[in-house]
């Protein structure tokens, strides 16, 4: 298998932690987006969305960050990250969509407005996008917080693609700036996320 990715971006983060968890063999060639390597012929043949991460598989090409870490845990029976009680599996989908459709795009803004604005000279970072990102950051971060709150995990009693897929969000709180004081149960959640060696071991170079 190979998986194309960009170290820093979250979406591939959280697929490169699935493969170390499950110790799958997977070759990882990095696209740089800031020098548009994704708006390649070839790349563009494997994902017309000219996006990261997409996994190749033999002939199978499949893109979507939450699809791939399904995928992979496909390939690994009876493992705890995607457990097949369909109750539980749907859970964990639950918030995967969730964090695709929701937390994620709160904290899009933050990383667009604050990492790649400057990253790709766009400008200074817009006050009035911030806010309403901060509205719509507190939001779901509360929804988080409540969740978490006398949980060790988002689903069931173990770590499942539910936490590495929301977690891998906050991996950039610091460098986009997220508005996260106060949310205690979400730091508990994360630092024990930071102790899981697949977390770090698929940690970019640039963020450990
Ligand atoms: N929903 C997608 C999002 C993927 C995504 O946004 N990838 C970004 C990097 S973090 C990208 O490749 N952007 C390049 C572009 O939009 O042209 C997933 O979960 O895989």
């Amino acid at each position: 298998m190979k998986l194309y990715h960009f170290p820093i971006s979250p979406n591939s983060r959280r697929v490169i932690a699935v493969l170390h968890h499950l110790g799958l063999d997977c070759q990882l060639q990095a696209v740089d987006l800031l020098k548009g390597e994704h708006l390649q012929a070839d790349f563009l043949q494997l994902n017309p969305n000219h996006m990261i991460p997409t996994l190749v598989d033999g002939d199978f090409v499949l893109w979507e960050s939450n699809a791939i870490m399904q995928y992979l845990c496909s390939k690994v029976p009876d493992n705890s990250l995607l457990p097949a009680d369909p109750k539980i599996h749907a859970d964990i989908t639950r918030w995967q969509f969730w964090q695709v459709g929701h937390f994620g795009r709160a904290c899009g803004v933050f990383i667009f407005e604050n990492i790649l604005k400057g990253a790709l000279k766009l400008g200074e970072p817009d006050a009035a996008e911030l806010a309403k990102a901060t509205d719509n950051f507190h939001r779901f971060a509360k929804v988080l917080e409540e969740h978490l709150t006398g949980r060790d995990w988002l689903v069931g009693d173990t770590l499942t693609l539910a936490d590495f897929s929301v977690a891998s969000l906050l991996e950039l709180t610091a460098l986009a700036k997220y508005p996260v004081e106060g949310y205690t149960e979400i730091a508990r959640w994360y630092s024990a996320i930071e102790q899981i060696p697949a977390w770090q071991s698929s940690t970019p170079a640039k963020l450990s």
